[in-house]
């Protein structure tokens, strides 16, 4: 049968009132994302395998904005599986996770009250629970380009989930998360070094974690050590996130998009900032090009460097400057 790509419009939790990209067959709507390699969103209706229900529409107008509506965590699943798709297409040149051009699906309203979002290398696809009390979906755009870079990650340096290369595996979906969210700069998710801020995952308003000074969180590291590989990966991420943050945006007290920053460096020594571009441009590059499996802390700065020298040059200021930021996380000097 016909199948048309359309453009709906949906209301989510987070991301507001948004376009989503369609089909239409016969006189419904499907939530499959007909230019970009259909993606497809299901509801789970709180199972935790297969892939339930693709949701479908009689007039292409999802969600009320209200998690009661089940088409609304839809919507925001897909609006972040789109904008991560739109981030890695225009601004690298990627085609969809694999660089194929084939979209890979979500899947929404897993298990009851679950805590928790993730990708799935098996299935190749993100899942996303309702939060607590089933109140506060983790779907908001920096949690879904986090999980849609596990994907990402997987199908290019495949960093290991373990040691130090699972903590670079970790910070690149949240580097990737920022940089995404940025891209869409939208003025009810503005641009920020937070992660999951708007989930409210502690009941506490709080972000999740903090890429200027990622021991704010109580658990993640600021700078390497040896030693680092053997704690959580989601905490072995810090120093990753940091450099992200030090490369973007320098050292020091500094206010972005409304939110106050102050980011120290391991050496004390001021990092000038080469740019929130040019640091995920040279991340990616690094994680595509350069990063294996079991790529550490310095092979993660050499792989950067390389990529800096290839996209700047060997004598340029963002060259020196990307050195600079892995000198304020303890990484080379
Ligand atoms: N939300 C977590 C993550 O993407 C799930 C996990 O720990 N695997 O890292
Ligand atoms: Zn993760």
């Amino acid at each position: 049968e016909h199948q048309a790509i359309e453009t709906g419009t949906g209301t989510g939790q987070y991301n507001g009132q948004v376009t989503i990209g369609t089909t239409k067959s016969g006189t419904t709507w499907a939530m499959t994302d007909g230019g970009r390699g259909n993606h497809k969103t299901y509801d789970l209706k709180g199972a935790e395998d297969g892939t339930g229900t693709l949701f479908t529409d009689a007039d292409d107008v999802w969600g009320n904005g209200q998690q009661s509506n089940r088409q609304t965590a839809g919507v925001d699943a897909a609006y972040g599986a789109q904008a991560t798709w739109d981030y890695y297409k225009n601004v690298h040149g990627r085609s969809g996770i694999k660089g194929d051009g084939v979209g890979a699906y979500s899947r929404v309203h897993y298990g009851d009250s679950y805590v928790n979002a993730f990708w799935d290398d098996d299935c190749f696809c993100m899942t996303y629970g309702d939060g607590d009390n089933n109140a506060n979906a983790l779907t908001s755009l920096d949690v879904a380009a986090h999980e849609m870079t596990h994907g990402v990650t997987a199908a290019t340096a495949g960093l290991e989930y373990s040691d130090e290369s699972g903590g670079l595996n970790e910070a690149t979906s949240d580097i990737m998360a920022a940089a995404v969210e940025f891209h869409v700069n939208s003025a009810v998710d503005p641009g920020d070094y937070l992660v999951g801020e708007k989930i409210n995952i502690f009941g506490d308003g709080k972000p999740l974690r903090y890429m200027d000074k990622p021991s704010k969180d109580g658990r993640s590291k600021d700078s390497w050590y040896s030693g680092i590989g053997s704690i959580d990966v989601h905490y072995s991420s810090g120093p990753a996130n940091h450099w992200f943050y030090l490369a973007s945006e320098g050292s020091g007290a500094k206010v972005v998009n409304g939110v106050s920053y102050n980011s120290p460096t391991a050496d004390n020594l001021p990092v000038t900032p080469i740019g929130r571009d040019a640091a995920a441009r040279i991340w990616y590059r690094a994680l595509t090009t350069y990063m294996t499996s079991t790529t550490d802390y310095a092979g993660a700065r050499t792989a950067t460097l390389k990529a800096a020298a290839d996209l700047y040059g060997t004598n340029s200021v963002t060259y020196a400057n990307t050195a600079n930021a892995w000198a304020g996380i303890a990484v080379g000097s």
